[in-house]
């Protein structure tokens, strides 16, 4: 047996029987709360369990070498090590279990993620940050399985760079790199993409990870020879393992998940690979198991034979601890120390049992405490309204006969009685509604806070700051004013640093960033693999360790390889946490028209209607591109910049005060003034409006052009259909498909906006083909709206309108 750890500890025999036994402890009251938190489900108290029995013993070793500063990216079995670090409380599990929407009580999300979904509170209630160095810092949790693993990446990475980069306050976020990034993983996942990617960069970078894989053998139902290569995920990965004298690879190290003194020895052994020499480790911990199977919605009977069960019962890691407790005696001067008797372990288990309860009762009692207020605000109330009206008492009734009684029946009671009484304005009513519109806004910031940062740095509260020229101002490349401005932000903001595929050495594929790298140094200005979701991981994890990474992605098309993490990940980190952590990642990349399938799309909407709570930049060239840039890093909010691919060649002046000038977000621009149309358009397709709008002019029709620059947020101010008003005609004017980013601009405008009271013609879209856009420029007059397209279309519009004056074409 290794005892390495323990032997290492040099503690006395008393501390070391200390910390076992609360070990043990630990490990009890986490079993009895996955046992209970079952029961609690079953019975109907809770929609959904899923818990980490089985889990313990090696999470009990992880937390043993978590330090202070540190960081986890994991999945929902960690409920142990939650625990351990002091993250989790018996009552915040039971208060994530029963969606307990209080902050205080379930400081994780407040309600807003299923049971196992951890984090720690990295911000102020304001949205400022905390100090990081201090706290014991977990990640935000999300479902999607191994989609902890690019932000793990992240994470770790943060560390190396703190290595070298200061910054004002930078003291708050690392203690110069000393930090370790500890990942968790279940084996069955170890199969997605995601998994690899993120390992192959982290063997390529060599950053402080430790990355635990739980063993189960089973993903659900399916066993993991059926999933993978090989039944022995180590095996797999014996080719990442580090060579000596070579600096690349990793460390692997495979251990028992019940063999507690080798537990603390493996994790012992991670730790020092990682923080003292910052070289990643995977933990391949085997021969775990999960007592009660996967989750609250099945039984693991259904799936395991008999004989596999009976094994996981003989291999429980607490039975096998509390074994190994009893079983240790140790001779010091010459009499003869044990742990514990079977009597003191009973009255530890008693105990768990007792802890449990409580927490859970306590947990239950605040949750229905906090429904319960409010019955107790608008029941009365419903009540009074019921004297005069039968069919509000039918109502009450029906409620009354509810078994339990949720918020929403509460709420929708109220409704149900405000809407049988609406031609009544009694003042019972009246206080009714009153009553009813406050606490249905406090519910709304409930559910629904926090999509964006509602911090002092929210992006809208950042000023506007004009581009300055003078007569001397140059006419440059586009290329070269974003290459200018790149270089005003690193001289700037220490915090700042860019990654991508050619991103370095060449200063990306367009030279926006050239010379940048020799200037500023191979990590902030650094050449990656080609591995999109992980650049996005890189760059999301960093964010979150009080960074300003930009992560560039290549080509607009094929930001869909990152979509996922984009979506799931760092559009929902504010919301998800209901502002207990932020990422305020800029994602950097280059799109629209150009030429052939895969470097000329603009599926904006897909993005759009994925990203929400990432803000969606589209300039509609250079000069504006960078503008945004320093709009974005004086903000705490993450979003996407495309600049325009067929840009990067064409002149622009170059503003004097590069650095410095902001284009405010949400905040549309005008380019042409006209009368009888307003054509509304973004990006690289605005150069073709305008070109069409000087055509139009030549037919005898005067047409609006409006930039919209700003997808997400879209024009704050109206003031699309301020210009309706004046042309009572619209037309948008779109790359994407048919029914894509038009739709949205019309919805938002037409609806929103009650753009339709003002028109006068049915409104227009002018799109891209549904098919992929051909290649060369005759695959992109054929694909994409080209400017003979608008012309003509818009042209019609005004025959239908008056034919004569417009004769057909
Ligand atoms: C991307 C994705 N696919 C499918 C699921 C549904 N799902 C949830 S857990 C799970 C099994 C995961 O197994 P494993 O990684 O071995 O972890 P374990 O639950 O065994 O600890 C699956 C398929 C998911 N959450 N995310
Ligand atoms: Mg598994």
């Amino acid at each position: 047996m290794q005892t390495t750890y323990i032997e290492t500890q040099q503690i006395s025999f008393l501390d070391f029987k200390k910390t076992v036994l609360e070990d043990y402890k630990l490990g009890r009251i986490s079993r009895e709360m996955s046992l209970m938190g079952r029961r609690e489900v079953l019975t109907g108290k809770a929609k959904f369990g899923i818990f980490g029995d089985g889990k313990e013993l090696p999470q009990l070793a992880m937390a043993k070498v978590f330090r202070n500063g540190d960081w986890r990216a994991g999945y929902y079995r960690d409920q142990t090590f939650a625990l351990a670090i002091g993250a989790l409380s018996v009552e915040s599990f039971y208060a994530q279990l029963y969606a307990d929407t209080s902050v205080e009580r379930e400081p994780a999300s407040a309600g807003r993620q299923m049971n196992g979904h951890f984090a720690t509170r990295t911000l102020n209630p304001d949205g400022t940050w905390k100090d990081l160095t201090q706290i014991k810092n977990i990640s935000s949790d999300i479902s999607p399985t191994a989609g902890q693993m690019p932000r793990l990446l992240g994470l770790a990475l943060a560390s190396k760079v703190f290595k070298e980069v200061e910054f004002e306050g930078s003291e708050k976020f690392s203690s110069k790199g000393r930090e370790v990034a500890f990942g968790t993983i279940g084996d069955a996942s170890t199969a997605e993409g995601h998994f690899w990617e993120s390992l192959n960069a982290a063997c390529a970078l060599q950053v402080p990870m430790v990355v635990s894989i739980w063993d189960d053998g089973y993903g659900i139902s399916v066993p993991t020879h059926n999933q993978r290569a090989k039944k022995d995920i180590s095996e797999m990965l014996s080719g990442f393992q580090r060579k000596q004298g070579e600096n690349q690879g990793c460390e692997i190290i495979q251990v028992k998940a019940w063999d507690y003194p080798a537990l603390l020895d493996a994790y012992a052994k991670a730790e020092d690979f990682a923080r003292n020499h910052s070289v990643p480790v995977v933990i391949h911990v085997v021969e775990v198991t999960q007592p009660q199977g996967h989750s609250t919605s099945g039984s693991h009977e259904r799936y395991k034979n008999g004989e596999r069960l009976e094994w996981e019962s003989k291999y429980d890691g607490l039975l096998k601890f509390r074994e190994w407790i009893l079983s240790y005696s140790v001779e010091i001067e010459g009499s003869e120390h044990i742990l514990a008797t079977v009597e003191e372990l009973d009255i530890i288990d008693a105990e768990a049992k007792q802890i449990t309860r409580e927490g859970q009762k306590k947990a239950w009692e605040s949750y229905q405490g906090a429904i319960k207020e409010i019955n107790a605000a608008l029941l009365p109330l419903v009540k009074d309204l019921a004297i005069e009206s039968v069919q509000v008492q039918k109502e009450l009734e029906k409620f009354e006969g509810l078994v339990s009684k949720a918020k929403k029946d509460i709420f929708h009671l109220a409704r149900r009685a405000l809407l049988l009484t609406r031609s009544s304005s009694t003042p019972q009513r009246v206080a009714l509604e009153e009553k009813f519109q406050a606490l249905f806004a406090q519910e709304k910031e409930n559910y629904s806070s926090h999509l964006y940062s509602q911090s002092s740095e929210k992006v809208t509260e950042v000023k506007e700051v004009p581009p300055v020229y003078s007569e001397d101002s140059p006419e440059v490349d586009g290329r070269v004013v974003v290459r200018n401005n790149f270089d005003k932000i690193f001289e700037k903001y220490p915090q700042t640093l860019v990654f991508g595929e050619d991103a370095g050495n060449i200063g990306d594929v367009n030279q926006g960033l050239e010379g940048m790298q020799e200037k500023y140094g191979e990590l902030r200005v650094a050449d990656t693999g080609i591995r999109e979701a992980t650049i996005l991981g890189q760059g999301l994890g960093m964010a979150m360790r009080g960074l300003r990474p930009i992560a560039e992605i290549q080509y607009l098309d094929y930001i869909l390889y990152c979509l996922q993490g984009m979506s799931d990940d760092l559009a929902t980190v504010q919301y998800r946490t209901r502002g207990g952590q932020k990422a305020p990642l800029i994602i950097r990349t280059r799109g629209h028209r150009l030429e052939g399938i895969w470097h000329s799309g603009s599926p904006m909407a897909g993005i759009l209607n994925l990203s929400k709570g990432i803000h969606v930049l589209v300039p509609r060239n250079l000069t504006k591109a960078a503008g945004f840039y320093n709009t974005m890093l004086q903000s705490d909010e993450p979003a996407l910049i495309v600049e325009c691919l067929n840009g990067y060649r064409l002149k622009e002046r170059q503003p004097e005060n590069l650095g410095e000038f902001t284009v405010p977000v949400g905040k549309v621009e005008t380019t042409r003034e006209g009368s009888d149309i307003t054509l509304v358009t973004y990006g690289s397709t605005w150069r073709l409006v305008m070109e069409a709008a000087e055509a139009l002019s030549e037919l005898g029709i005067s047409a609006e052009v409006i930039d919209v620059q700003s997808l997400i947020p879209f024009d704050l101010s109206s003031d699309i259909v301020e210009s309706l008003k004046k042309t009572n005609r619209l037309a948008v004017i779109d790359e994407d498909v048919e029914g894509g980013t038009s739709a949205f601009i019309l919805q938002q405008v037409l609806e929103k906006q009650k753009g339709f009271r003002h028109l006068d013609s049915d409104p227009l879209t002018i799109c891209a083909n549904d098919h992929r856009p051909a290649y060369a420029s005759d695959g992109d007059y054929f694909s994409k709206p080209s400017v003979d397209d608008m012309v003509e279309k818009i042209y019609m519009l005004f025959h239908e309108v008056n034919p004569s004056k417009y004769p057909a074409l």
